[in-house]
C-alpha cells in the first residue's frame, strides 16, 4: 500500500548509483508531510540527497545525532526531517531551520527566503502542518484504522487481523499523542480555515505567495497541505477550491508526487463504502476574515506525551474519541467539490 514500507534505508533520487557521492542524509517517516518539504527543497537545489527511514517507535537511527526538538510541552524529541551534511558536518532538524541552511549553503537555485517568506512559513509549520496532520490522522483513525497499521507497522500484511488490531491500537496511541479529543476546544478546524482562507485570498490575484516568483512560502503550503486533501470539510470547502488547484498545479510544475499510500487507501475505502465522515457537528459555517501573517519566533510542535502505558490506555481513548468525535457520514463522492451539496454558508450538507 504505502511505496517502500518498510525499508530501512529509502533512497533519494540519485541513489544507488550515486550513493557514494551523497552529501546530505536525510532521516525520515517516509509519509511526513514536513519531510516531503525539505526532499522538495533539496530537489529545488539539485542537492544529492539519500534517506534514512527511521523506526517510528524508537528513533534508533538518529540516536547518534543528538539533535532534538523543543515541542510545545517543553519535552525534546526527534522528529523528523532531520539532516545531516557530511559536507558541512552540520545537523539540523525543524523543516524551516534546514530550509534556511540550505538556503546559505547552497544558494542556487534561490527559494527566496526574506523576512515575509520566512513569517509565512513559520505559519505554515505552525498551522497548516499541525492542524492538517491531526485532522486528517483523525479521520483515519475513525475511518479505517487499520490503514495506520500499513504507515507504522508495514510488516503486518494489509487486511490481516493483526493489521486491524494493531491499527486500533495505534489509533489510541495516536489519539492521545495529538489531542484528537480535543479537536473541538483546541479550535483545530478554525486556526485550519483561517490560515488556508488567508492563504487563498492571496492567492486569488497572485500566482505566489510573496512576490512574481516561487519561494519556500509557496513549497511550504504546497507540501504541508497534503493531509488536508483527507479532510472532507476542507476539500470539498468552496472558498479553497482555487487553492487547492493552485497547489495541483504546482506540484505538476516540480514533478512532485501529489499521493502517498495512506491517502489512496483512504480513498479507495471511502469509495468501496460510498461515504466519508465529512460533517462536522459543532461547525457553523466559517465566515473567516483572512488574517495579517503572524511574527512567530519559530515553529509550533502540538506532539503531547502518550503517557507510560499508551497501550493500555490507547484502546480506551480511541473508544471515547468515537463516542465524541462529532464527526458524521456523508456520501462520498471522488473527485472534489463538484457534485456536493452546501448550505449557504460553508457546511457540507449531506448527512445520511
Ligand atoms: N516543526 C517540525 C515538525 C516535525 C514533526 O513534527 N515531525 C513528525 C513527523 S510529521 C515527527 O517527527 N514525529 C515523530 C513522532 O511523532 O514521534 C518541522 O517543521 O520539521
Amino acid at each position: 500500500m504505502v511505496a517502500a514500507a518498510g525499508a530501512s534505508a529509502f533512497a533519494g533520487r540519485h541513489l544507488p548509483t550515486l550513493r557514494w557521492r551523497s552529501m546530505i542524509t536525510l532521516y525520515q517517516l517516509h509519509w511526513s508531510h514536513y519531510v516531503e518539504k525539505v526532499r522538495w527543497a533539496l530537489d529545488f537545489k539539485d542537492v544529492e540527497w539519500q534517506a534514512v527511514e527511521i523506526d517510528p517507535f524508537t528513533k534508533k537511527q538518529m540516536h547518534h545525532l543528538r539533535c532534538r526538538t523543543t515541542l510545545d510541552t517543553g519535552r525534546r524529541e526527534y522528529t523528523v526531517p532531520t539532516i545531516h551534511d557530511a559536507a558541512t558536518g552540520a545537523v539540523l532538524s525543524e523543516s524551516s531551520s534546514i530550509i534556511e541552511y540550505l538556503e546559505q549553503t547552497y544558494p542556487a537555485p534561490t527559494l527566496h527566503l526574506t523576512d515575509e517568506v520566512k513569517r509565512w512559513m513559520l505559519w505554515f509549520d505552525s498551522t497548516v502542518g499541525l492542524a492538517g496532520r491531526r485532522l486528517a490522522y483523525t479521520q483515519i483513525a475513525l475511518e479505517d484504522p487499520s490503514i495506520l497499521s500499513g504507515l507504522f507497522l508495514p510488516q503486518f500484511p494489509a487486511g490481516s487481523i493483526k493489521a486491524n488490531v494493531a491499527g486500533r491500537i495505534i489509533a489510541g496511541v495516536l489519539t492521545r499523542r495529538f489531542r484528537f479529543r480535543h479537536n473541538r476546544a483546541d479550535r483545530v478546524f478554525e486556526q485550519l480555515a483561517q490560515c488556508l482562507l488567508t492563504a487563498a485570498e492571496r492567492l486569488a490575484s497572485h500566482a505566489h505567495l510573496v512576490g512574481n516568483q516561487f519561494t519556500a512560502a509557496d513549497l511550504t503550503l504546497a507540501a504541508l497541505m497534503r493531509p488536508v486533501v483527507l479532510v472532507p470539510y476542507f476539500r470539498d470547502h468552496p472558498r479553497l477550491q482555487r487553492l487547492f488547484e493552485w497547489r495541483t498545479q504546482l506540484l505538476h510544475e516540480h514533478n512532485r508526487t501529489d499521493r502517498v499510500g495512506y491517502e489512496s487507501a483512504l480513498q479507495e475505502v471511502r469509495e468501496r463504502r460510498g461515504w466519508a465522515l465529512g460533517a462536522v457537528s459543532w461547525l457553523s459555517p466559517i465566515d473567516c476574515v483572512p488574517a495579517e501573517v503572524p511574527p512567530l519566533a519559530a515553529a509550533h510542535n502540538d506532539q503531547q506525551s502518550v503517557g507510560r502505558f499508551p497501550l493500555l490506555s490507547g484502546p480506551f481513548e480511541y473508544l471515547r474519541l468515537k463516542q465524541t468525535c462529532g464527526l458524521r457520514r456523508t456520501t462520498y463522492v471522488s473527485g472534489g467539490a463538484a457534485a456536493v451539496t452546501l448550505t449557504a454558508g460553508n457546511q457540507i450538507s449531506r448527512h445520511r
